[in-house]
């Protein structure tokens, strides 16, 4: 009964939801206080019980939980690879909320089949695999971890259905390419010692000869190299692999190139900085994440391949009850990681309708001007550091004789901004991402004076990482 007489009141808790958002949108220029995590427990409305409660008692709970989560659209907000917020894409995922379908087959979604199609078409092509597929995943991870299952199968006979038994496969990753490729070796059999790390220059970019020796080291010792993943746009420097080099490598030996562009891969969009992607129509397959420079709400990540076909083959199941009707081709469930599917394509498919590809070109082009401007801030402050000249739109560095963690600590404690750090070269640094086009010069001019501010109060302290 009480679940029937619910449904009625949905337009209402729709109104709540509108006011609550608003209120959250007004409150951004300010990070909520930091929660003590210990002690959540004394918090008796937010508790889970054997009984339900009553609807305004829900709405107070969760009113207090989003007013006390940090919102990634504040402009004090640095601290991932994601933030800002694209609103006609916020709106269109309210709706896919509320349409609430799940992207397996044309029967079930319809319409949202033929945009999530029109979505990944466009993106194959910008990325020069003009006869290719994709597919959504639920994030960078999962799409790094589809590639690597597919160049695996490709790479041995029989695999997926034998297993991976005693091959002795070999992947390489730049030792600054993301840890989901180490990861992913783990889950799919290839085991995590089996990833090679392949030296970096000193903007963070693979070196393509200490490639080649390894490759050549691991044929040496009867290994199998099969996977090559060359990263566009690093996770800490922001940093391009030499992509054209790297699928001369791939080519030579015939190994599999997959390109993890989830940070860079929207600066295909840019006619300015779409060189950075210079050859990665020679890769096999791409990683690109919109949720990251495109802005729209996570998680909307795809993995595109340049040979149609390989995903059905890899991925695909039957299942009776579930493809009954319609062409495979309309049916993306026989191609995909998931079998039910969140719709992540309506937000994206929006946002670009609502841009087009001149819109996102520009949106790309202002992140960059800002990572311009901070990489000017911190050149002309004796008191920082600058530690690679950044490719995209990650600006590293340090407050000389301060310890980067400190500051992102006090910073993040007392509620002025949310920052990073990483260890990069040996060094622990601070990471600027400029990701939220949405921002203004004096905003990362104020992340300066906070962080300066914040210093002068601090001990000396080191960066050296052992
Ligand atoms: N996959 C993204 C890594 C998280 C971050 O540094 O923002």
């Amino acid at each position: 009964m009480r679940f029937r007489s619910l449904s009625g009141v949905l337009p209402d808790l729709l109104e709540e939801g509108l006011s609550l958002s608003k209120e959250i949108v007004a409150g951004e220029g300010v990070l909520p206080p930091r929660p003590d995590a210990g002690r959540f427990k004394e918090f008796s409305s937010l508790r889970l019980r054997d009984g339900g409660r009553d609807l305004e008692q829900v709405l107070k709970a969760l009113r207090q939980v989003v007013l006390s989560t940090p919102s990634s659209a504040s402009p004090r907000f640095f601290n991932q690879l994601f933030g800002g917020r694209e609103p006609v894409a916020t709106l269109a995922e309210i709706l896919t909320t509320l349409t609430n379908t799940s992207m397996y087959t044309f029967k079930v979604a319809g319409p949202q089949i033929l945009l999530e199609r029109e979505v990944l078409e466009r993106m194959t092509n910008k990325a020069g695999f003009s006869e290719g597929e994709g597919i959504f995943v639920p994030g960078g991870s999962m799409a790094n971890m589809v590639a690597m299952v597919i160049a695996r199968n490709e790479a041995v006979v029989g695999i997926r259905e034998l297993g991976v038994g005693a091959s002795s496969l070999v992947a390489y990753t730049s030792d600054h390419g993301h840890y989901s490729i180490r990861k992913n070796a783990g889950l799919v059999g290839i085991g995590r010692s089996n990833v090679k790390e392949v030296a970096t220059d000193d903007c963070g970019r693979m070196d393509v000869a200490d490639l080649r020796r390894l490759i050549d080291e691991d044929r040496a010792a009867g290994r199998l190299p099969f996977f090559i993943n060359a990263t566009a746009g690093t996770t800490v420097l922001g940093a391009f692999d030499p992509i054209p080099e790297i699928s001369r490598v791939a080519a030579d030996e015939g190994l599999w190139l997959h390109v993890d562009g989830a940070l860079g891969g929207s600066v295909l969009l840019s006619d300015q900085y779409r060189e950075l992607l210079a050859g990665c129509e020679r890769a096999d397959s791409m990683t690109w994440n919109a949720h990251k420079m495109m802005g729209v709400p996570l998680s909307c990540s795809v993995i595109l391949l340049r040979k149609k076909g390989l995903l059905s083959k890899n991925l695909n199941e039957s299942a009776s009850y579930l493809f009954q009707a319609d062409e495979d081709e309309f049916n993306p469930g026989t191609r995909s990681l998931q079998c039910g599917r969140r719709n992540d394509a309506l937000k994206l498919w929006a946002a670009w309708l609502y841009h087009g590809d001149a819109g996102y070109g520009a949106r790309i082009d202002r992140l960059f001007e800002l990572a311009s401007h901070a990489v000017s801030r911190i050149n002309e402050d004796s008191d920082l550091l600058l530690t690679a000249t950044p490719e995209s739109v990650n600006v590293c560095f340090e407050v000389r004789g301060r310890s980067s963690a400190a500051i992102c600590e006090r910073l993040d404690s007392e509620a002025r901004l949310k920052i990073s750090h990483g260890v990069v070269f040996g060094r622990r640094i601070i990471r600027l991402v400029c990701i939220n086009p949405d921002l203004e010069m004096s905003d990362i001019d104020r992340v300066f004076d906070e962080i300066k501010d914040v210093a002068k109060e601090l001990p000396e302290g080191g960066n050296a990482v052992e």
